[in-house]
């Protein structure tokens, strides 16, 4: 320990190594510097002995000690300071790293250095030595590079599509992260579903659906688990997905699954008889308690688009299906061992009498044991149906509130749609954007809250076609002239009012196709995100395919910002055809892990489905949070 000097004591008096006296003798300048009188009375003489003092009797000057310059230089995006400094022997000393806006340190080497956050120390150092950072950008770090490929389910899918399993793909609708088994482990399960061979007609037949239930063994693969979770090989819904949610429907502890159900798959929907066609009985999937699972029927058809799970009182979920074919939301409560229909939902009174068939959305509960006492649907009075209502339920039943005022108005003769035809032009004003639309509305919502803590707000996705520059009076609008925006409106919802919330979202997304995944804290800051999977079809496909999800970070000051996702992984171009990613934590470790899917396959030459591609499920494991 004697061989430390102070930095202190050579501040001002600078030893050059080359002419330093002392230099064969460090540790008697050591000893000089540190140790009292009594010490220098023995170091003294035996200076003066071996020559090397002169000093005509006085002491010597100061003991110089060796200085090194140690130098730091930094690749491309990002800096280190100082370039160079010069260290006593023996010292350490300390860089700044500083990598730009989106970038992080890949490796900083030299020095025999560690690097705590931003800064750099060095070793103790004897000799001239550099340090050299590199930097990536922050992205490329978030991920793994490799993916885990799911196992596929051949069996369930080669022969779905009986029609013509060479021309026909299978949909991979719906993948939900589910633990079934209550181990921790999130399983995954995927409904597929066909759609007939020639689109557009009438067909009373149902949709060829399957299950599959992708178990998680906890070492980060899973297995096909049909039988040991349904107890069968081939499970079908007989119809197609549109939406799905997850809840304890019969309050045993394990997570049962609600889809909203219909067989809107392509078939005509504009025909005498076709809308009927477009039903789908309604069931529900079932826990059994242990682990297993069992699709019960609620014994009704439906062309269902909305599904919600309704917290209760007792911590139990309602669950309640919308669709287009009833006027009323239909509500099912799990008593004495079996789901059954209750009337609460029915006449809830409002614009339209009804919730919506688009989207519904209950609030979770806001006290404890109070259940769900707020809900938003969409408000079908307003010819593109963009408006929302809000409700709330007092003394156990629930009755309308408000609904938005986007001045729904009509103008007449103002509208040429693709067929040329001359309509009247339905208008609304959302945040001072005219926007009109045939047939577009709210699609999807979810709640969150802005801050942990305040109330939740409701997310609402809507479509519509904005008018640049708002409604000239006079001006005849052509539909095809008028790009469709998918954005989200941003509502808080109270028992007494609804008001629309701007200045939420930034740098919003527009031109994309997609569905709300998430709306939950992905990246364990306590503050709720947004998650949207680009969808496949609906005509944008050719712009959404190999759609990496579209985030939104919470910035922790009520905004829900758009995360540069550049550099994350993604599916080779070579066999990138419809393939989507999300977020969800697939291993268990807490962090947010991307997965990737396959919407269905492509062609070759136009006629026949390509025989090598396949509806792959892919994840890439998440290595550390994301962060704006
Ligand atoms: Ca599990
Ligand atoms: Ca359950
Ligand atoms: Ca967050
Ligand atoms: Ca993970």
């Amino acid at each position: 320990m004697v061989y430390v000097i102070k930095k202190h004591i050579f501040k001002k008096t600078y030893f050059n190594m080359k002419t330093n006296p002392f230099l064969k003798q460090p540790f008697l300048v050591t000893i000089f510097f540190q140790r009292h009188a009594f010490i220098l009375a023995l170091v003294i003489p035996i200076l003066i002995s071996c020559g090397g003092g002169g000093g005509g009797g006085s002491a010597p000057e100061p003991a110089p000690t060796p200085t090194f310059t140690v130098s730091a230089t930094a690749g491309a995006n990002g800096s280190i300071s100082p370039a160079t400094v010069t260290v006593t022997q023996g010292q350490t000393t300390t860089f700044t790293v500083t990598p730009d806006a989106g970038y992080t340190v890949s490796s900083i080497t030299g020095c025999n250095g560690t690097l705590s956050e931003t800064t750099y120390t060095t070793g103790t150092i004897s000799a001239a030595c550099s340090i050299t950072v590199s930097f990536v950008q922050f992205m490329t770090t978030v991920f793994d590079t490799t993916a885990y490929e799911l196992p596929h389910p051949g069996d369930a899918l080669d022969a779905l599509c009986a029609e013509d399993p060479t021309f026909v793909p299978v949909n991979t609708s719906l993948l939900l992260p589910i633990d079934l088994n209550i181990d921790t482990f999130n399983d995954l399960v995927v409904h597929y579903f066909c759609g007939p061979k020639v689109q557009g007609l009438y067909l009373d037949t149902p949709t060829p659906d399957a299950i599959v239930a992708f178990k998680n063994n906890g070492d980060k693969t899973f297995s096909i688990a049909n039988n040991e979770v349904f107890d069968a090989e081939s499970i079908k819904l007989s119809g197609s997905t549109r939406k799905v949610v997850k809840a304890d429907f019969n309050g045993d502890g394990y997570s049962d699954i609600l889809y909203a159900l219909n067989r809107e798959d392509g078939r005509a929907q504009g025909c005498d008889n076709c809308a009927a066609s477009n039903e789908a009985p309604q069931k529900i999937i079932l826990s059994d308690g242990d682990g297993t699972y069992t699709i019960a029927d609620l014994g009704f058809n439906e062309w269902t688009h909305a599904v919600d799970a309704v917290q209760m009182p007792s911590g139990n979920y309602d669950a309640v299906i919308s669709g287009f074919r009833n006027d009323t939301v239909t509500g099912f409560r799990y008593i004495d061992g079996s789901m059954q229909e209750v009337s609460d939902y029915a006449n809830p009174g409002g614009p339209t009498n009804r919730f919506g068939a688009s989207t519904m959305r209950f609030f979770p509960e806001l006290t404890p044991a109070a259940g769900s006492m707020l809900a938003v649907s969409d408000s079908g009075d307003c010819s593109i149906q963009v408006n929302l209502s809000s409700f709330s339920k007092a003394s156990g039943a629930w009755s309308f509130v408000d609904k938005t005022n986007f001045n729904c108005r009509s103008i007449p003769n103002a509208y040429e749609s693709y067929t040329n035809e001359i309509t009247d032009l339905p208008l609304v004003t959302i945040d001072g954007q005219d926007y009109t639309g045939g047939g577009f509305g709210n699609e999807e919502s979810c709640t969150l809250e802005l801050t942990p803590g305040d109330a939740p707000v409701a997310v609402v996705q809507f479509s519509a076609q904005p008018i640049e520059g708002n409604y000239v009076e006079g001006t005849v609008y052509k539909q095809s002239d008028l790009p469709v925006q998918n954005r989200l409106n941003v509502y808080e919802v109270s028992d007494t009012e609804l008001m629309l919330k701007t200045g939420v979202v930034v740098n919003e997304k527009i031109d994309a196709l997609y569905r709300i995944d998430a709306c939950r804290d992905i990246n364990n800051d306590g503050y709720d995100d947004v998650v949207l999977v680009q969808n496949s079809g609906g005509g944008g496909e050719q712009t959404n395919t190999r759609a990496k999800p579209i985030v939104y970070l919470n910035d922790q000051a009520n905004h829900l910002v758009r995360l540069d996702l550049t550099g994350i992984p993604e599916i080779d171009p070579s066999e990138d055809y419809e393939a989507h990613g999300f977020l969800a934590d697939m291993d268990g470790d807490g962090i947010e892990d991307l997965v990737y899917f396959r919407a269905r396959r492509g062609y070759m030459s136009g006629t026949a489905l390509d025989t090598n591609q396949k509806n792959f499920i892919r994840i890439y494991w998440g290595l550390k949070n994301l962060q704006p």
